[in-house]
């Protein structure tokens, strides 16, 4: 059982919406048999996007139907939100370990292992020097998906370098105490460095062949930005290297003249939130400009359009320089928020404990402050439900246990990390 004095367990959220108007309580399963019905139609009477106000540009219409403001939907599921602890700073990721307990970066530069009782260990030594200005740090961890034999773990940094930094990914060896990293090295080292202090990106995610995906941004500032467009450029990319940081030879640009063989998918902005879902499609949640982030299935060797072919306009206002929303030869996402969320961390849901989030896809949101959850189908975003609003906090990861609990962290100097377990029935948690 856990220390009462280190947690504070919270009903559940149940039945916490924005839709406005929308106080008819539906399962998934009914809704979707609703827009099944009614799929021959434009808006679907059921059919209530929980995002109501104004687009950032007007004129800018969706590319097909569903790809932005799709029906709101609610959960028929009971669950409380316990806070393992309250004393993180700036936690960027988190990540279960097999036997329940935690691994948390937190930005300033310090890994750690939160039990799974909440107790706060002491910063693991052996971490490289990161550079925290802005929203650079100690970003995301990753477990080896040979973790119980080889006990390496993987992360990604903002690493100081002459002249600027950018990010890097190391590889250690969690020690038997779990005290210190040993065999640290540093596997990739993105191009170029700049100095700067945005758009690091940086999820680490591994397939089912054991290939690392990096997810990169491109710096943000508008004289780099095109470079999400160059192929000897690294910003604005998605790369995929073997664990010891060699290129695979069938990445799609290897045989490329003047193309960073890294590279395995082009045009991104600031990508800070990956997962693969249980088909092994790789997806990316996107920081897009004002109206303009975006969810895009990363398919080998695509271009996904950014400074280019995107929804939204600059922080300012302003339109995007000679942006488009559509152009051939460049993906379009599969859906997008507009206003946006701020995405950072996603989990394809597989576990046990709640069976009918099994195949959803959650979404730390930063800006809205809230989880997001998305029904997906056939390619296509079905529904769309928040989660944990009320809670106003800027959620930074979210990730599966394996006790089929997830796990988050949220994004502040006194940092929290939440547990969602099933809670008590549904009556007696909306009570
Ligand atoms: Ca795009």
């Amino acid at each position: 059982m856990m220390n009462l004095s280190t947690k504070a367990v919270l009903s559940a959220m149940l039945l916490t919406t924005v839709a406005a108007g929308c106080n008819e309580q539906r399962n998934a399963s009914q809704v979707e048999n609703a827009q099944e019905q009614t799929a021959q139609t434009d808006k679907p009477e059921d059919c209530r996007p929980l995002e109501t106000r104004e687009p950032s540009d007007s004129t800018q219409k969706p590319s097909f139907a569903g790809q932005t403001r799709a029906c709101g939907i609610q959960s028929d599921v009971a669950f409380e939100v316990v806070v393992l602890t309250k004393g993180l700073q700036k936690p960027w990721a988190v990540e279960p370990l097999p036997n329940g307990d935690l691994l948390v970066t937190e930005k300033p530069g310090n890994l750690r292992i939160v039990s799974a009782t909440g107790q706060i260990g002491k910063p693991i030594t052996g971490v490289p020097k990161v550079d925290d200005r802005g929203q650079g740090g100690l970003l995301d961890v990753a477990l080896s998906p040979d973790f119980e034999a080889d006990r390496t773990i993987f992360w990604s940094f903002s690493e100081p370098r002459k002249g600027g930094n950018a990010t890097s990914v190391a590889r250690g060896v969690l020690s038997q105490d779990r005290s210190k990293l040993e065999q640290v090295r540093v596997i990739f080292q993105a191009q170029p460095t700049y100095d700067g202090t945005m758009h690091y990106g940086s999820r680490i995610s591994f397939d089912e062949d054991g290939m690392l995906y990096l997810t990169l941004g491109e710096r943000s500032d508008l004289k780099i930005r095109p470079q999400a467009q160059h192929m000897d450029s690294h910003m604005g990319k998605v790369v995929r290297i073997a664990p010891d940081g060699k290129v695979p030879n069938d990445n799609p640009f290897v045989n490329e003249k003047g193309a960073l063989p890294e590279i395995w998918t082009v045009g991104h902005r600031n990508v800070q939130a990956a997962a693969f879902d249980d088909d092994g499609k790789f997806w990316v949640v996107e920081m897009g400009p004002k109206g303009g982030d975006e969810l895009n299935l990363v398919e080998k060797g695509k271009n996904y359009g950014w400074p280019l072919v995107t929804f939204g306009t600059e922080y300012s206002g302003e339109p995007i320089p000679n942006a488009v929303t559509q152009r051939e030869g460049f993906q379009q996402p599969v859906y997008y928020w507009d206003p946006v969320i701020a995405p950072s961390g996603a989990q394809f849901y597989s576990g046990d404990a709640f069976p009918e989030w099994r195949g959803n896809l959650f979404v730390g949101s930063l800006k809205e402050m809230r989880l997001v959850r998305l029904v997906i189908e056939d390619g296509r975003v079905k529904g769309e439900e928040h989660l944990l609003t009320d809670r106003g906090q800027r959620i930074r990861d979210v990730r599966q246990g394996p006790d089929g609990a997830l796990y988050l962290v949220t994004d502040q100097e006194n940092g929290e990390l939440w547990k969602i377990t099933p809670g008590q029935s549904k009556t007696a948690a909306g009570k």
